[in-house]
């Protein structure tokens, strides 16, 4: 073996970030593969930054694709154009992972899907390649031997590798194409803020709260238990990515980065290097850790802009999808995070279970509130998207049965995937009292109140995944 490719394909919503941050999971695993096989050729390549050209550029003998929900499609176009090239096909990320069985089943082009985390598993079977035995014995990995599906076991959440182990992504792995993120970057809003530089880390795996409390229901995250980069390597991590001649802004990827339940937060304030005085961060948070002293401490971190997902204005939307926030906190997060001068990026979904037009009333109510108590930055709203691997698949699935649709339900479960705005369209009929039509109407009502508080939001374009 010589090359390998690794590739994101493009799907899903166009957002700012696309196309100015990289993929860090097939970085990542990329990073990991070529400090563990020098000789090896390594290269990652951005569907959503080269679009159809990633086709022209498969040439490795392995291809990782990485898949969501939205890219999957997109994925295997990539998987059959690079067996076409006589390319062996590997799948990971979040979709594989849930509906591995089915895509090995159904798709010929894939040799195998890693479950979970990429890193060792892939390094793992690259090394086994042809040899069946060894590829048995590999955790997390699925593969077709044959006509048979063969799933190995997975790994439990204490076989995984601490954080600080899998090393910091190596950016020269995008090649020349690394420089277009740079142009792109230009045309970005923290371009007139006067930032130079935008970049990505994850310090932390996991969610606290799905351990506390369980996992919200409209959410697709497979990694287990917690884990987080020690505050000193955090720092020299940050400091790598900074421009020690600019200003820069990292985005952390932790969901969510207040989540710890011991002194990992304090610590990371404390240890923090005051020459690193112009990189700033921008975090996931839950509005219910967003206390006065937590804020605090992200003031001292130098957090500029806390996305908060508060999903909707309706309480009982919220303990419907066990989303374990109350709207008071909300309306507390958003007060305390302006006194400490932190912008938010206020998160909603329209199509909560059993939204009508009473609750699509009080979202936009306490939309309206939240912009009038905290400085928001920015609104994102999008119609709920039930995607494999989520509490609420099943509770679709579970509908479809009840309302007499089973073969709908049955192919849902068989399938390896199906069309993002299809499901779309079928939680709202199923799972809902409301219309498309209705949310629009609600969203045009939200544009114009955040217009008026000079808050920037998505457009009605951007509510399904077309
Ligand atoms: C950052 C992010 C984004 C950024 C991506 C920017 C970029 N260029 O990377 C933006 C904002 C653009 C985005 C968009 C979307 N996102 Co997003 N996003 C995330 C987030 C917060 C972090 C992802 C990340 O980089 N993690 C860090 C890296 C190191 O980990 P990783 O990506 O998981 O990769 C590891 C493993 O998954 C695996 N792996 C991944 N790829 C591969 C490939 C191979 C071959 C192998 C072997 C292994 C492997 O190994 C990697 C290393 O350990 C996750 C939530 C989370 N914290 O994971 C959601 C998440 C991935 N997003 C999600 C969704 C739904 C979306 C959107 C559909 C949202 C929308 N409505 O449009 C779009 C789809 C984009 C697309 N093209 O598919 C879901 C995906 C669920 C699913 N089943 O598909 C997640 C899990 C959120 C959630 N809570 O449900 N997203
Ligand atoms: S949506 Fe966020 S808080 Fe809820 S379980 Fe997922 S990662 Fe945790």
């Amino acid at each position: 073996m010589r090359k390998i490719q690794l590739a994101f394909p493009s799907g899903g919503s166009k957002l700012s970030s696309t196309g100015v941050l990289p993929p860090l999971g097939i970085l990542s695993l990329g990073t990991y593969l070529k400090r563990a096989m020098p000789e090896l050729e390594v290269e990652v390549l951005d569907g959503e930054l080269l679009g159809d050209r990633t086709i022209d550029l498969l040439d490795g003998d392995v291809l990782g694709i990485s898949t969501t929900g939205a890219n999957y499609y997109n994925g295997i176009v990539l998987a059959r154009a690079a067996k076409r090239k006589g390319m062996r096909n590997v799948l990971g990320g979040p979709h594989a992972t849930v509906k591995h069985e089915q895509i090995l089943r159904r798709q010929l082009s894939v040799d195998a899907v890693i479950r979970g985390e990429g890193e060792k598993p892939f390094l793992d079977y690259l090394r086994a390649m042809g040899d069946i035995a060894a590829l048995r014995t590999i955790k997390d990995l699925s593969f077709r031997e044959g006509s048979e599906v063969v799933i190995s076991e997975r790994r439990a959440p204490c076989e995984l590798p601490p954080l600080d182990t899998i090393p910091a992504p190596d950016y020269s792995l995008l090649g020349d194409f690394g420089r277009q993120y740079m142009y792109n970057f230009e045309d970005h809003p923290y371009t007139a803020r006067d930032y130079t530089r935008f970049s990505s880390m994850e310090s932390q795996k996991g969610c606290q709260k799905s351990v506390d409390k369980g996992r919200c229901t409209f959410c697709a995250r497979i990694d287990k238990g917690l884990r987080r980069l020690e505050p000193e390597e955090f720092w020299q991590r940050v400091e790598a990515s900074a421009d020690q001649w600019g200003k820069t802004m990292i985005w952390d990827y932790s969901d969510s980065f207040t989540g710890a339940r011991d002194d990992w937060l304090l610590r990371v304030a404390y240890e923090r290097p005051p020459h690193l005085n112009n990189v700033y961060l921008k975090i996931f948070a839950r509005a219910d850790e967003l206390d006065e002293v937590t804020v605090d401490l992200l003031r001292h971190v130098r957090v500029r802009e806390v996305f908060v997902g508060f999903e909707s204005g309706d309480q009982q939307k919220l303990e419907s999808v066990n989303k374990g926030t109350t709207l008071e906190q909300n309306l507390a997060a958003v007060h305390n995070l302006r006194r400490a001068n932190i912008e938010t990026y206020g998160s909603f979904i329209y199509g909560m279970p059993g939204e009508d037009a009473r609750s699509l009333e009080l979202t936009l109510r306490h939309a309206e509130d939240l912009m009038s108590v905290g400085q928001l930055s920015a609104m994102g709203i999008r119609c709920f998207f039930p995607l494999a691997g989520m509490p609420d698949y099943q509770r679709l699935v579970n509908k479809l049965r009840k309302d007499g649709c089973s073969a709908l339900a049955d192919e849902l479960v068989e399938c390896d995937a199906f069309d993002p705005v299809d499901l779309q369209r079928l939680w709202l009929h199923h799972m809902t009292n409301t219309s498309y039509e209705e949310i629009r109407h609600y969203h045009f009502r939200l544009m114009d109140a955040a217009h008026r508080h000079d808050v920037r939001i998505n457009g009605p374009e951007r509510l399904l995944l077309l």
